[in-house]
């Protein structure tokens, strides 16, 4: 989808009032800087129907399957009408109510058990509406997988959605939506930040935690009794972020706490190494950029051996510019990072636009952000109250912000992990200022939850056995660590 394009739907857009700024009540009952009334489209059949192209191509694009297609009424209604009747697909239209006469039907049409509707919407906030067209599908026999959704206002309905098993597309997010405004001089940058801000301050997958009250249970007893909450629970937290949990599943199912730094320079090294050593890890670590013939080829096979072996792929960027320039070298540029990386990592440096800015690209696809809030190497700038910054900000942003890059545990909440580089057998240290530690003093005593290795397996004889030395001495390290938690 070109971005000139997207830009002059998003103008359009304004143009017909669906985007008005000011004071409005949303269906919680919040006031928002911003109402997006998609219900005018109906008002522009030609928007309309590039609306629904738009809506048709992302399904093609992404290789949606599925056998039906419904729009959450009423709004997407005529949208899901006009694709269907295009493409020549079967529709249903599920009814807000059950009438009291007839066939007392919820879902109108023709179905089988078993067949896969694909959800149409207009605009998210918290995801609930597509859940609730989700439920009635699910009595009836139907399965949901994923939802499209023309304006995302990135409060929360990716996260919740993927958390109740509904991959959810947007076309345009609210970020997007901001900064071409902005760009065209349609609204000024004080505008800007307000509306980035509220959107910011109120996600509503995140639930806030300021009297506790919203807190599940075992988190609340656990953090009040400082005790410890194993891999399994955490990856179950209702508000943990799902890369979050499905990595921590991998670690509980694998039994293994570690990441390799897959630093090689030929791809075809790489490729090797991760499918010999993929069964011993839940994570690769890459540095994309040291590698002397990369292709588009070798990420999509670097996919495929992950999803064989069940491991995260971690590109260690480090990015550290303005939001806007780190948007671009994290989808743009030679490698692509976003559509190949689960996980990336950042400087908090810049500040807070270098989050937002990665957010953008990232939290539409379900990609999660590791801050560095402390390094290995000597003489690290970031300590003491630089690192207690980047926490914060890692709470101002979760979930984009998943974790940590730390020498130790920086924070109690569950919903974060933290990863250590750094690690060798025995402690001791490079000659360009690399700093070992053992994985028992970082998993045990430092309480860290990810080891990551480098050269401590890709020097050694035999990298696999090396691999599963590293393994089990972090997954020892945990259990006793675990044990000790009394869990
Ligand atoms: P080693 O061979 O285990 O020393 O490799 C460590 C890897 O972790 C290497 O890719 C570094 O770029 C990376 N790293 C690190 O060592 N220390 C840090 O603080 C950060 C990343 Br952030």
């Amino acid at each position: 989808m070109a971005n000139i394009c997207m830009h002059t739907l998003i103008l359009k857009l304004q143009d017909v009032n669906a985007v008005k700024f000011g004071e409005y009540k949303l269906k919680s009952g919040l006031m928002t800087p911003i109402y997006i009334d998609l219900r005018v489209l109906v008002s522009h059949p030609a928007l309309l129907n590039q609306v629904s192209k738009l809506i048709y191509q992302r399904a093609q694009d992404e290789g949606l399957q599925f056998d039906l297609v419904c729009g959450v009424p009423y709004t997407a209604l005529p949208i899901a009408t006009i694709i269907c009747s295009t493409h020549e697909l079967p529709m249903l239209i599920r009814r807000k109510e059950a009438k009291d006469y007839g066939t007392k039907r919820l879902v109108e049409g023709s179905f089988k058990e078993g067949d896969t509707c694909l959800i149409i919407e207009d605009t998210v906030t918290s995801g609930s509406s597509i859940l609730e067209t989700a439920e009635v599908m699910y009595k009836e026999g139907l399965k949901v997988t994923d939802a499209i959704v023309l304006m995302d206002r990135e409060q929360g309905a990716v996260d919740m959605l993927a958390s109740k098993g509904i991959r959810l597309h947007p076309i345009i997010s609210m970020f997007k939506l901001l900064d071409v405004l902005k760009a065209s001089e349609r609204i000024d940058a004080c505008t800007a930040q307000r509306v980035h801000k509220f959107i910011v301050d109120n996600n509503t997958f995140r639930p806030k935690e300021k009297n506790g009250d919203d807190v599940p249970a075992c988190k609340k007893q656990c953090v009040e009794r400082n005790l410890e909450l194993s891999y399994e629970a955490r990856a179950k937290l209702p508000d943990v972020h799902p890369l979050v949990s499905k990595l921590l599943t991998v670690m509980a199912e694998k039994q293994c706490n570690l990441c390799v730094s897959a630093d090689v320079t030929s791809s075809e090294e790489l490729l090797q190494l991760a499918d010999t050593l993929g069964p011993k890890i839940c994570l690769l670590k890459t540095h994309v950029d040291i590698l002397k013939d990369y292709t588009k080829a070798f990420s999509k096979k670097l996919q495929d051996v992950a999803e064989k072996h069940n491991f995260l792929i971690f590109e260690d960027r480090k990015f550290a510019d303005i939001g806007n320039t780190v948007k671009h070298q994290y989808e743009g540029g030679l490698y692509q990072i976003s559509s190949w990386a689960h996980i990336v990592n950042a400087h908090a440096v810049p500040g807070p636009g270098v989050v937002s800015g990665l957010a953008s690209v990232g939290r539409p696809l379900g990609r999660g952000c590791l801050l560095i809030a402390q390094m290995s190497s000597q003489g690290s700038l970031a300590t003491g109250e630089y690192t207690k910054a980047v926490v914060k900000m890692a709470e101002e942003h979760s979930p984009f912000v998943i974790g940590f890059i730390c020498g130790s545990k920086i924070t109690k909440r569950p919903e974060f992990i933290h990863m250590t580089p750094g690690v060798q057998m025995q402690a001791g240290g490079d000659v360009l200022g690399q700093q070992y530690t053992t994985p028992e003093e970082v998993i045990y005593n430092k309480g860290s939850d990810v080891i990551i290795v480098g050269r401590g397996i890709l020097e050694a004889t035999d990298r696999l056995d090396a691999a599963e030395a590293y393994r089990k001495s972090g997954w020892e390290a945990y259990t006793r660590r675990m044990g000790q938690s009394g869990q």
